[in-house]
Formats: structure tokens, sequence, C-alpha cells
């Protein structure tokens, strides 16, 4: 069978949920990391010109929540039916929603209106989404779905990284449950194991 690989950039972001995913099935795969000096002249050959794309069966597929929610269901991470896999779907678009608070003014290059973004996501959509998620997961025995784990606590433990890096500070803060769901994720033995012997992450 053709070895499975992951290439994404040097980072964290939309590539460590697959990661994770990937440690957690204990699928053997090759982990490739690239520079933005080696992604520019292979960008070309890249089904979107976009990363993370992963190889596997022969075939080249891209999108990070499709591949996330293909290894998820091969790996029964993605619930015991079609209801439980809508909720995590929903779990995961909601937790991208959140992700697009942070980039909406960390990705802006004006200074003056990237720090009016920041402040009012910081002050509202953020603080809202995070109480919300809090309450499902009060709800949910400390998951985002029916009391186990799934690909949608693999997201957000995967992603809480960037979105710290993104924000500057620990948005966890005073978000307890969110805080016990990304320890308990990160003590998984498959993931504890990856995390040790991961490479040096900018974010
Ligand atoms: N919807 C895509 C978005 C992929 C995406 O925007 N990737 C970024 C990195 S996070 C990228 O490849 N940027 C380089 C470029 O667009 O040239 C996914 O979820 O995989």
């Amino acid at each position: 069978m053709a070895p499975v690989k992951l290439i994404y950039f040097d980072v964290t972001a939309l590539g460590e949920p697959i990661r994770y995913i990937l440690h957690y099935s204990d699928t053997e795969f090759e982990d490739e990391r690239l520079t933005s000096e080696q992604f520019g002249p292979r960008k070309p050959t890249f089904p979107l010109g976009k990363l993370p794309v992963l190889e596997l069966d022969g075939k080249t597929v891209h999108q990070s929540v499709a591949i996330s929610r293909y290894l998820a269901k091969k790996a029964g991470l993605a619930g015991k039916d079609d209801w439980e896999s809508l909720l995590c779907d929903i779990a995961v678009d909601s937790i991208l929603d959140l992700k697009s608070a942070f980039s909406g003014f960390h990705y802006d290059n004006n200074e003056e209106s990237k720090k009016t973004k920041k402040e009012l996501a910081l002050s509202t959509t953020i603080p809202y989404y995070l109480g919300k998620f809090e309450e499902i997961l009060k709800e949910n025995g400390g998951h985002f779905v029916n009391g186990q784990l799934t690909w949608a606590d693999f997201w957000f433990a995967g992603l809480a990284d960037y979105l710290n890096y993104m924000a500057g500070k620990d948005i966890l803060a005073d978000s307890p449950g969110l805080k016990a769901l990304k320890t308990k994720v990160e003590e998984l033995p498959a993931i504890k194991k990856y995390l040790a012997n991961r490479p040096a992450v900018r974010f």
C-alpha cells in the first residue's frame, strides 16, 4: 500500500488536528512540514495550491475538514450514528467560526484597524463563542458530542495553541471546561508521545 503523507507548513494551525487524528489512530504517516520557501515552487502542484494535503492510497486530497472527517470515520471518532456525525460537523464548523474571529484581526496588515478589530473580537465574539462552548461541554460530559471523544475535540485541542498565538494570550484562562478538554486530549498516550517528539513549532 502506498505510504500516507501529510503535507503542511511547519506550524500547527490547520494541520495539527489532522496530525492528532493520524497519531491517535496509530496510522503510520510521513509528516512533511514545508517552510514558505519550500512551499513556493510546489504550490502549483497541489490541488488548489493550498495546504494541508494528504496523500493516501496513491491519491492526493485536500481540505483540512474533509480530510479530518474521513480519517475520523475510519478511526471511530465521528460519532456512533448519522445524528452524532452531524453534531461533530456542527461543533467543528463552530470551532472554525471561532477561528475566523481571530484570523479577522491577526491577518489584517493595517495596524490601526487590526488593533480595533482585535479589541472588539477579544471583548465580544471570542468570549461569546467560548461561553457557548463551555455550556456544550457541561452538557456533554466534558466533550463536544455526547460524552465521547470525537474529532471535534481534536479540532479544538489541536487549534487552541494557534488561537492563543493569534490572541497573544491564554484565551482559555476563564474557560475551565475547554482547558480540561485540551489537557485530556494532550494526555492521550498517542498524542502525549507525539507532542513530546514534535519538531519545534512557531505556533
Ligand atoms: N479550506 C482550506 C484552506 C487551506 C488554506 O487556506 N491553507 C493555507 C495555510 S493555513 C495555505 O495553504 N496558504 C498558502 C497559500 O494560499 O498560498 C482547508 O481547510 O484546507
